[in-house]
């Protein structure tokens, strides 16, 4: 079912006169910043594009425990140790916000999951590259949490009524996430010489992986149109990129930390910062499952979902055995 739905996503935006009088009405909606809800009618488009990003999403939020969850039992004290639980626990549960909020949309969070097990559903790329140390947890708050919540500050505002709603509990929670990565990030860049290496070395490294978390570049953005003109995307790819370089900048300035980007520059006309593009052909691989860790997050994933089994069959047991009791009543 879910292939099936995905297929009507990626054409081009019809124009007003080829829409029929429902979806001109569906369209007038979200111009008028209206909220859509789940019993609403919509177009199949919307939903199958809203089904895909949703899910792809709270994929990301699950799939996204593995790089920290890795450094749970290494954090350098117990009070990092503490907090580092609670952000990756807070990813958990952004994972179950989504899901529920795909589902009001008419598919199974089994499907769902299916699909993420089949490789027919994606994960945001950043996950698939290691933590190799303990500034790696820093950058990851620090990068991809910024990464994540210059995207869905935005996000609070989509057109669809679930998934804003869910928007706004997580960004709540994904703003503390950055500052505790900016906070690991100061300790490191401030402490001794061989912290501060170790800070920029993570700096270097998540970068360019950091960056093509927006997704590909306008030109190559293969839903960015439709979905704007659908108000489930606020932004383009490559406005939101800019925002996230053009914030971050200073900040790495500020923990005394280089950019490994000789391109970089602040463009006087523009008011924002020049920057190199990520390498395309390294993201495009990453998504074919060729990055460092692909392998590793599907073994996990596919793991935790075999290990869960006896839980799954003991609730439905549970269920069952429940009914006749009521049947039988
Ligand atoms: N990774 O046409 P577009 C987090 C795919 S949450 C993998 O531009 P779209 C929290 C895209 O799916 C991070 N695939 O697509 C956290 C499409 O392929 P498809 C996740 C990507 O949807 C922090 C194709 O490329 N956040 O990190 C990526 O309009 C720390 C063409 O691309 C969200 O999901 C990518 N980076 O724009 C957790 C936010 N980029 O599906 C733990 C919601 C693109 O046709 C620790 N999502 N693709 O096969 C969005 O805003 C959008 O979906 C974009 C992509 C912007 C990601």
């Amino acid at each position: 079912m879910y292939a099936q739905m995905v297929k009507s996503t990626g054409h081009g935006v019809k124009s007003r006169a080829e829409m029929s009088a429902e979806e001109a009405h569906f369209q007038d909606r979200i111009d008028a910043g209206e909220k859509i809800e789940p019993k609403d009618w919509m177009p199949d488009g919307y939903r199958a594009t809203l089904i895909r990003q949703i899910a792809q999403h709270a994929h990301s939020e699950v799939v996204g425990q593995l790089p920290e969850g890795n450094w749970v039992t290494r954090a350098p004290t117990l009070e990092r140790k503490a907090i580092l639980l609670a952000k990756v626990q807070d990813e958990a549960g952004h994972g179950l916000y989504l899901y529920c909020a795909a589902e009001t949309l008419g598919v199974s969070r089994d499907e769902l999951t299916d699909a993420l097990l089949d490789g027919s559903m994606k994960y945001s790329s950043i996950f698939n590259y290691p933590t190799l140390t303990w500034a790696d947890i820093g950058a990851v708050g620090w990068l991809v949490d910024g990464a994540a919540i210059m995207n869905q500050v935005p996000l609070q505002r989509t057109s669809f009524g679930p998934y804003s709603r869910a928007m706004i509990r997580i960004c709540k929670e994904e703003s503390f996430h950055q500052r505790q990565g900016f906070d690991i990030m100061m300790k490191m860049a401030q402490g001794t010489e061989a912290q501060r290496r170790m800070a920029q070395d993570a700096l270097n490294r998540f970068w360019y992986p950091s960056l093509m978390m927006f997704g590909p570049s306008d030109k190559d953005s293969v839903h960015s149109a439709q979905s704007v003109a659908w108000k489930i995307k606020i932004n383009t790819n490559d406005e939101l990129r800019q925002k996230f370089v053009d914030q971050t900048v200073p900040q790495a300035a500020y923990l005394g930390l280089s950019i490994p980007d000789p391109e970089l520059e602040l463009n006087d006309d523009t008011g924002h910062y020049d920057f190199s593009e990520p390498d395309w052909s390294e993201f495009f691989a990453v998504l074919k499952g060729n990055g460092p860790c692909n392998t590793d997050r599907m073994d996990a994933r596919q793991k935790a979902w075999d290990d869960g089994a006896w839980v799954r069959d003991g609730l439905m047991a549970h269920a069952e055995k429940r009914n006749a009791r009521t049947a039988a009543e």
